[in-house]
C-alpha cells in the first residue's frame, strides 16, 4: 500500500537549527526582539539566574533528545504543572474587587467594634462576588444564589461578613450542607448538568426538605438572575450579636443596599447572555471600575433586643427566616465603595480566604446552628485549598493592623517569631501577651441543656414566610416565579419529585400550585404536603421584598445599545449620547462591521460590536438609528432581527428613527406597539427616550409577549 503523504517522515523532523532560530534564541532578531521593551529586565529563573533562551529546551543536537540537565526547562514545566489549586467546593466562580468601607453613623452605643466607633473612619475591604453551584469556568448568568463576601481589614483584625444576595438559606443546620451541595452540583454518575439546579437530584433533595421552601421562593425569583453584581443586595443572613463596651449585647442583621438600585434580567435573556458573554457579570464590574463608576452600597443594620426576639413571629436564630423591613427598618451605618481591581486574579481573588469566624471584638455569633457549623467549615476548607496553615501570610489574607503571635513554621512560612522566645508565658519579657481588656471576649451567653441531636420547635414553620415572600411580589414577579418553577421541574424526569414539589407549593399559594401543575401538564393537583405546623396567612406582605417595587427610577449605571449603519442620523446619536451622559449611563454602537460607520454628517464612528457580537441581551435598552436603506438591508439578517425582537420580548425600551421602521416590522414589532417603543423623531425625543428608560423595563408588555 502506498504511503500517504502525511505518513512520510517530515522534512522538519530532520531540520537543522537555522540562523533565524539561533538569533531568536539570543534575543537578537526577528519578532522577539521587537516585542521586548528597551527597559525590559533580564529574565531569570525562580532562583534568580539570568536566562539566555526561554524558547528552546537544551538538546543534544537537532532535534534532540532533550537533556535532563536543563534546569531552566525543568523548573518552568514543574511550576506550570503545579499552577492549579483546588477550586472552592462551593462558590468556585467568583470575582473580587478592592475598595473601602466608610462609617457614616457611630454604633458605639451597641458595639465596641473599632470600625463602628468614629464617623468618617475608612476601612480597606476586599469583596468577592460569586455563584454557588457552577465550576470556576462556568457562566455568570446561572439561576443561582450570588455570594457577597466582604473582608474588612479593621484596626482590630479582619472581619469577614460572608453573605449572599438572599437573606435566607436552604437549611437550618450545617449538618445538611454537604447533602445540599451534592444535590445541586452535577449528578455524580453523568457529571452534568453544570451550574444548574434544574435536575432530579436537586429537586429530590429540596422536595424532601420542607425547611428549604422559603429559599426556593427566592431562588425561583428574579433575585437569582441579577443584571449585575452592582444591582443586587447583600445579606449577612444570620442574626449576629453586637456587644458594647459594657458587655451589653444586642442582636443584629446586616444588609448591603446597592446605590444603583435593584435590577434583574428575565430568564430567556439570562439563557442568551450565557452564550453571548459568559463573563457578563465580571465584565460589567471590570468596566464600571475602569471607567471610574465605582459601585457603592450602604451597609444597613436591623438592630433588636432579646424582647423583640422573644416577641417576633419566628425564631431569629432560624436562618430560613427574615425580619421584614416594615417591622424593623434597616438603618444605614456606612458605605462600601469598590474602586480598584486586583492586580492579579489568582493572587487575590483565588487565594482570598473568607471565614465566618473572623470577627473583631464587639461583633459576636448567635446560636444559629448554621452559623455555628460554618465557623467550623471555613477554616478547614482554606487549609485544603491553600495547602498550608500559613495561608494568613498571603497578602490578601493578612491583617492590615499590627499582629503578633507565636504561631510558627509550616509550609511556606513567611513570618516567624524572631528572637529567643517562641512561647508564653516566658520569663524573658519577650513577645506578645494577651490583653483581657482589648482582646476578644466571647459574649457570656448562659447556655445549657441535655446533649441531643435536635431541631428546636421554634424552627418548625416552613411555609408562612415563603407565602409572605410570594405574596409580596408584583404580579409580574409572581409570574416569573411560576415560570421558573415550571422550567426547573420540567427538567426533572421523575414524576413523583415534580408532584412532591407541587404538594409543597399548595402550602405556599394555591394559585401558584395550580399554575405550575397546569403548566407541567399534571392532570390532578396532588394533595398538600403535611406541614409540621399550619402555614399562616395573616402575615402582612412586605413590599421591600419586591425588586420591581424598589426600582431605582434612574438609568444611571445602565447601558444603551444603538444599532447603526452608514448614514445613521448624527444628530440623534449626539442627542442620545448627551442625554445618557447626563443620566450617568453609557452608550455602545452596534454596526454591521466592527470597523464602524460613517454617520449622516460624514463623521467616522467606530463600532463597539458587530451585530453578531452585540445582541440586545447585553444592553438595558436599545435604539435603532438607521436609514431606510440600511433597515431594508438589515431586515435580511437574522442577528439584526433577533436584536429587535429579543429587546421587545424582554420588555426593553426601544427607540427608533423613522428609517428604522422597516426593520422593526420585519422583526414583528409594530412601531406603535406600546409606549415602550419610542419614536426618535425630534431633537427633544432622545432626552425623552432616556427619561422613559428610567423605568428599566416596560412590564405591561409582558402579558402580550408571554415570557
Ligand atoms: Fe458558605 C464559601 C456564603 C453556608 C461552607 N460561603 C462561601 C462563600 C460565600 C458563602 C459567599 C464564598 C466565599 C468566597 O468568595 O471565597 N455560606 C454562605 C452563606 C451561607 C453559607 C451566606 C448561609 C447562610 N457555607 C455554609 C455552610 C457551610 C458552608 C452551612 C458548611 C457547613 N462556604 C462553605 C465552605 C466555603 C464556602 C465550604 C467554600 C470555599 C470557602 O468556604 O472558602 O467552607
Amino acid at each position: 500500500m502506498p504511503k500517504s503523504k502525511s505518513s512520510k517522515p517530515s522534512q522538519l523532523t530532520f531540520r537543522k537549527a537555522t540562523v533565524h532560530d539561533q538569533k531568536l534564541a539570543r534575543g537578537q532578531g526577528g519578532d522577539f526582539h521587537q516585542i521586548a521593551g528597551k527597559d525590559s529586565p533580564v529574565m531569570t529563573t525562580a532562583q534568580g539566574g539570568p536566562v539566555a533562551d526561554d524558547l528552546n529546551s537544551l538538546k543534544a543536537g537537532a532535534p534532540g533528545p532533550t537533556l535532563i540537565e536543563d534546569f531552566h526547562f525543568r523548573e518552568k514545566i514543574f511550576h506550570f504543572d503545579h499552577e492549579r489549586i483546588p477550586e472552592r467546593v462551593v462558590h468556585a466562580r467568583g470575582y473580587g474587587v478592592h475598595g473601602y468601607f466608610e462609617t457614616t453613623r457611630s454604633l458605639k452605643e451597641y458595639t465596641r467594634a473599632d470600625l463602628f466607633q468614629r464617623v468618617g473612619e475608612k476601612t480597606p475591604v476586599f469583596v468577592r462576588f460569586s455563584t454557588v453551584a457552577g465550576a470556576k469556568g462556568s457562566f455568570d448568568l446561572a439561576r443561582d444564589v450570588r455570594g457577597f463576601a466582604v473582608k474588612l481589614y479593621t484596626k482590630e483584625g479582619n472581619w469577614d461578613l460572608v453573605g449572599n444576595n438572599m437573606p435566607v438559606f436552604f437549611i437550618q443546620d450545617a449538618m445538611r450542607f454537604p447533602d445540599l451541595v451534592h444535590a445541586v452540583k452535577e449528578e455524580p454518575d453523568r457529571a452534568f448538568p453544570q451550574a444548574q439546579s434544574a435536575h432530579d437530584n436537586f429537586w429530590d433533595f429540596i422536595s424532601l426538605t420542607p425547611e428549604a421552601m422559603h429559599m426556593v421562593m427566592w431562588i425561583m425569583s428574579d433575585r437569582a438572575i441579577p443584571r449585575s453584581f452592582r444591582f443586587m443586595e447583600g445579606f449577612g443572613v444570620h442574626t449576629f450579636r453586637l456587644v458594647n463596651g459594657n458587655d451589653k449585647s444586642s442582636f443584629v442583621k446586616f444588609i448591603w443596599k446597592p446605590k444603583l438600585g435593584l435590577q434583574s434580567v428575565v430568564w430567556n435573556e439570562a439563557v442568551k447572555i450565557n452564550g453571548a458573554d459568559p463573563d457578563f457579570h465580571r465584565r460589567d464590574m471590570w468596566d464600571a471600575v475602569q471607567a471610574g463608576n465605582y459601585p457603592e452600597w450602604e451597609l444597613c443594620v436591623q438592630i433588636f433586643d432579646h424582647d423583640f426576639a422573644d416577641s417576633f413571629d419566628f425564631d431569629v436564630l432560624d436562618p430560613t427566616k427574615l425580619i421584614p423591613e416594615e417591622i424593623i427598618k434597616p438603618v444605614s451605618v456606612g458605605r462600601l465603595v469598590l474602586d480598584r481591581m486586583p492586580d492579579n486574579f489568582f493572587a487575590e481573588t483565588e487565594q482570598v480566604a473568607f471565614m465566618t469566624q473572623n470577627v473583631p471584638p464587639g461583633i459576636d455569633f448567635s446560636d444559629d446552628p448554621l452559623l455555628q457549623g460554618r465557623n467550623f467549615s471555613y477554616l478547614d476548607t482554606q487549609l485544603k485549598r491553600l495547602g498550608s496553615p500559613n495561608f494568613t501570610h498571603i497578602p490578601i489574607n493578612a491583617p492590615k493592623c499590627p499582629f503578633h503571635h507565636f504561631q510558627q513554621d509550616g509550609h511556606m512560612a513567611m513570618s516567624n517569631p524572631v528572637g529567643r522566645a517562641n512561647y508564653q508565658p516566658n520569663s524573658w519579657g519577650l513577645g506578645p501577651r494577651p490583653d483581657p481588656k482589648r482582646g476578644f471576649r466571647s459574649y457570656p451567653g448562659d447556655e445549657s441543656g441535655p446533649k441531643a441531636r435536635l431541631r428546636p420547635e421554634s424552627f418548625a414553620d416552613h411555609y408562612s414566610q415563603a407565602r409572605q415572600f410570594y405574596q409580596s411580589q408584583t404580579p409580574v414577579e409572581q409570574n416569573h416565579i411560576a415560570m421558573a418553577l415550571t422550567f426547573e421541574l420540567s427538567k426533572v424526569e421523575t414524576l413523583a419529585i415534580r408532584e412532591r414539589m407541587v404538594s409543597h407549593l399548595r402550602n405556599i399559594d394555591q394559585d401558584l400550585a395550580k399554575t405550575v401543575a397546569s403548566k407541567l401538564g399534571m392532570g390532578k393537583l396532588p394533595k398538600a404536603a403535611d406541614a409540621a405546623v399550619p402555614p399562616r396567612d395573616d402575615l402582612e406582605p412586605s413590599p421591600a421584598l419586591s425588586i420591581i417595587e424598589n426600582g431605582p427610577k434612574s438609568f444611571a449605571g445602565r447601558k444603551l445599545g444603538v444599532l447603526v449603519d452608514d448614514g445613521s442620523d448624527a444628530t440623534v446619536l449626539k442627542k442620545l449620547q448627551q442625554a445618557l451622559k447626563k443620566e450617568g449611563a453609557a452608550m455602545e454602537l452596534i454596526a454591521p462591521a466592527i470597523g464602524g460607520i460613517e454617520s449622516s454628517d460624514g463623521e467616522k464612528m467606530p463600532a463597539d460590536h458587530m451585530v453578531d457580537g452585540g445582541p440586545s441581551v447585553l444592553f438595558d435598552a436599545v435604539a435603532i438609528v438607521l436609514t431606510k436603506n440600511a433597515a431594508k438591508r438589515l431586515s435580511q439578517e437574522a442577528t439584526a432581527l433577533d436584536f429587535v425582537s429579543d429587546a421587545f420580548h424582554h420588555c426593553k425600551f426601544i427607540g427608533f428613527t423613522e428609517g428604522a421602521a422597516e426593520l422593526l416590522s420585519a422583526a414583528g414589532v409594530e412601531p406603535k406597539a406600546d409606549k415602550g417603543v419610542v419614536p426618535l423623531d425630534s431633537p427633544a425625543s432622545a432626552a425623552n427616550f432616556v427619561d422613559a428608560c428610567r423605568q428599566l423595563r416596560i412590564w405591561e408588555r409582558e402579558e402580550k409577549v408571554k415570557l
